[in-house]
């Protein structure tokens, strides 16, 4: 078994999500290709992942398959990173929407496995919606990842995958500071990782002012990847907004060095992700 600070850290770039918009800082992506050439441009600076949301032109989140297509062929026309559609979409998206990103053939997708208040609204999936998505990312052999928001989403997705509602291997993105789900402290993130049998690949992201704290403490407690990216934050440091995704992964990755580990590449967060090889759907 490799010991934490040998295994690579899988950095993944969040580049839009749904909530942030240009007002907030210009340089948010919104078009395909605009998506696509920061996604990119993050992977030079060592992002293995993309966490991928779509938008409209106007910049409102999308739940176009097209779009989503779109963005998905740009990518792998200039770039070998993991793509993963996100099923949470916006809030108030319905399921038809939120499912739109499989009809893209991206190696990975984004599940919920609970509910919570996101800020002042509800983000709401239920168990027969997730059970839905779930299966339709199955039948698409597209891989996925658990997005958890409190420490019941996490023990929810132990439990299924316990139940064989939930194909193995888990893969959970522990998330914390969001309005409503778990605060972005060292005691969440324990117990965040309670409930995780051994040798479950955990990532972290962290939402706020407390977002370098946490993703450095997570480096190391062993986390196998941090994500990073517009969706998540604005701000390189405090009072400066980033130029880009790639200067938020660039900053990421000088983090990881700095605590002495490694940045995972692409095929090597395939290996740790256990994917195939060869960046398409697993049959
Ligand atoms: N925009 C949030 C409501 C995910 O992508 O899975 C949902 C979200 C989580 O961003
Ligand atoms: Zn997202």
């Amino acid at each position: 078994m490799m010991s934490w600070n040998k295994r690579p850290v899988i950095i993944t770039v969040a580049p839009t999500g749904a909530e942030v918009t240009r007002n907030e800082n210009p340089n948010v992506p919104y078009s395909p290709s605009e998506i696509a050439s920061s996604v990119c441009a993050s992977a030079q600076a060592g992002a293995a992942v993309a966490h991928l949301h779509v938008r409209e032109q106007d910049g409102s989140p999308s739940g176009s398959a097209v779009l989503f297509g779109d963005t998905i062929d740009l990518i792998r026309e200039s770039c070998s990173l993991i793509t993963m559609v996100s099923t949470g979409g916006a809030v108030w998206m319905g399921m038809e929407d939120r499912a739109a990103g499989l009809r893209a053939a991206p190696e990975l997708a984004g599940i919920e496995t609970g509910s919570l208040n996101f800020g002042d609204e509800a983000f709401v999936t239920t168990r027969p919606q997730m059970h839905e998505l779930i299966e339709a990312a199955i039948q698409a052999g597209i891989g996925l990842e658990v997005e958890a928001f409190e420490v019941g989403h996490v023990y929810e997705a132990v439990q299924m995958v316990q139940r064989g509602e939930l194909p193995v291997p888990l893969r959970v993105n522990l998330v914390f500071g969001v309005p409503g789900g778990i605060d972005a402290s060292p005691e969440a993130l324990i117990a965040m990782l309670r409930p995780l049998p051994p040798d479950t690949p955990w990532t972290v992201t962290a939402i706020g002012r407390s977002q370098p704290r946490m993703l450095a403490l997570a480096l190391l407690y062993g986390a196998w990847g941090i994500r990073v990216g517009f969706e998540d934050g604005v701000y390189l440091r405090r009072g400066v907004l980033a130029d880009s995704n790639a200067q938020l992964v660039d900053q990421a990755a000088l983090l990881i060095g700095l605590l002495g580990r490694k940045v995972a590449t692409p095929s090597q967060a395939r290996e740790l992700l256990a994917l195939p090889p060869d960046g398409l759907a697993s049959s």
